[in-house]
C-alpha cells in the first residue's frame, strides 16, 4: 500500500509538470515556477530527476524552448571558484557563456542560468529562476 501511495504521489507530481521537450534521450520539463537553486535541486530530486544540464547546442536549445524565462542549469562553481562543473560530476564539455560571463559578480555568483537568448550567465544561487528538470527518458 505504501508503495502504491508513493507511486501515486510521484505520478501526481509528474502530472503537475507540463509535458516537456525531448532532445535525444533526455526529456526536459518545467512547472513554470521560479525559485532559488536549492529548491530547484530539491524539486528535481523529488521527481527522481536532475536539474537541466545542456551538454550540446541542441540540448541547450531544447531547455530554452521549455523555459519561457531565465532558468537554472545543473552547473555550479561552488566547490572551486571559477571552475564550473556538472552537479552530476565532471567538468564542462559544452558551454554557451554570454560575452564577459561568467563574472562572479558582487559577493560571488556560483550558479548558472540559461537566458531566453540561449546564452549563459553566472548568477546568485539565492536568486529565483525557473525550475527545469531533466529526465533520462
Ligand atoms: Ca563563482
Ligand atoms: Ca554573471
Amino acid at each position: 500500500m505504501r508503495h502504491v501511495k508513493s507511486r501515486l504521489y510521484h505520478m501526481t507530481k509528474l502530472q503537475i509538470f507540463s509535458l516537456g521537450k525531448r532532445s535525444g534521450k533526455k526529456l526536459y520539463v518545467t512547472n513554470g515556477e521560479k525559485m532559488p537553486f536549492s529548491k530547484v535541486k530539491a524539486l528535481c530530486n523529488e521527481l527522481q530527476a536532475t536539474v537541466a544540464t545542456p551538454k550540446s547546442a541542441e540540448e541547450n536549445e531544447a531547455i530554452q524552448h521549455v523555459a519561457e524565462d531565465t532558468a537554472f542549469l545543473g552547473i555550479t562553481d561552488e566547490v572551486t571558484e571559477g571552475q564550473f562543473v556538472y552537479m552530476t560530476g565532471g567538468g564542462l564539455t559544452y558551454s554557451n557563456w554570454k560575452k564577459d560571463e561568467p563574472n562572479n559578480y558582487g559577493s560571488g555568483e556560483d550558479c548558472v542560468a540559461l537566458r531566453t537568448d540561449r546564452l549563459w550567465n553566472d548568477v546568485f544561487c539565492s536568486s529565483s529562476y525557473l525550475a527545469v528538470c531533466e529526465f533520462p527518458a
